[in-house]
């Protein structure tokens, strides 16, 4: 988001794993009420403010109470960009499954509502699904709304990473990690307070990824010149 949108935004907060990024360096998240609250909120600001403004919630979120804001500000035309981030699971409290899981809580299979077929019911034009992981894809979504003063939704759309390794373990894949390629310290050493990723850390002038912290989400790979960091080389058992 903040690659793309330079101007002074209002970030509307939500609650879920997203609101770390009210921390630095992200600073996302101006207020953070309760579940849901960011649309009504929001839309409010919209009313008596020409500034541009972004809401953040999660998929869990959306489903509990953030439908009738959104519907409220359709209703009543105000026209923020909503990211709804989808992870397919209510993540920050333990993983139970929401409305849009392909699972019940007792753990059988069920047919999960899609959020896209939900917010183009209630006559949004602009609604795009992204792939979460790939920053080009997000990038130009952004951008690509953001240029319109029209209300538009971006689902950005990828798998919790805590639950894509025990499905990889559980299988007994091998679950990849990203490493800093020989001598490509000093290409990525930026990340460390711009990305402020937990798994990359500074020591004296060296960068490193910690393995054991590395979800092997890969974003930080594409966010450097290509080929400084790369999939981790598999140690030999
Ligand atoms: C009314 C209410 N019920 C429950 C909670 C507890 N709670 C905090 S975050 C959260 C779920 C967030 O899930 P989601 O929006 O999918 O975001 P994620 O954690 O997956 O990123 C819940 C249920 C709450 N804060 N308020």
């Amino acid at each position: 988001m903040k690659k793309v949108l330079r101007e002074n935004v209002v970030w509307a907060g939500d609650i879920g794993c997203y609101v770390l990024g009210i921390f630095e360096p992200y600073k996302m998240q101006d207020f953070v009420i309760s579940m849901g609250s960011s649309m009504g909120i929001t839309h409010g600001i919209n009313n008596v403010s020409d500034q541009k403004t972004v809401i953040f919630i999660g998929d869990s979120t959306f489903f509990h109470a953030g439908m009738p804001g959104l519907v409220n500000i359709k209703t009543h035309g105000t026209k923020p960009l909503v990211i709804i981030m989808d992870n397919g699971i209510t993540a920050m409290t333990g993983h139970q499954p929401h409305p849009g899981s392909s699972f019940t809580g007792m753990g059988e299979k069920r047919i999960p509502m899609k959020i896209e077929d939900i917010v183009k019911s209630f006559g949004i034009k602009n609604v795009r699904v992204v792939n979460a992981f790939n920053q080009q894809e997000l990038q130009s979504a952004i951008r690509e709304f953001s240029k319109q003063n029209e209300l538009s939704v971006i689902i950005s759309r990828g798998m919790c990473m805590l639950v894509r390794k025990r499905i990889v373990r559980a299988k007994g894949g091998q679950f990849v990690t990203f490493d800093i390629a020989p001598g490509k310290s000093h290409r990525v050493s930026r990340l460390v307070k711009e990305f402020a990723c937990p798994a990359i850390i500074k020591r004296g002038d060296e960068v490193y990824i910690k393995e054991d912290l590395c979800w092997g989400c890969g974003v930080c790979s594409q966010l450097v010149e290509r080929g400084s960091i790369v999939p981790r080389k598999r140690r030999k058992k």
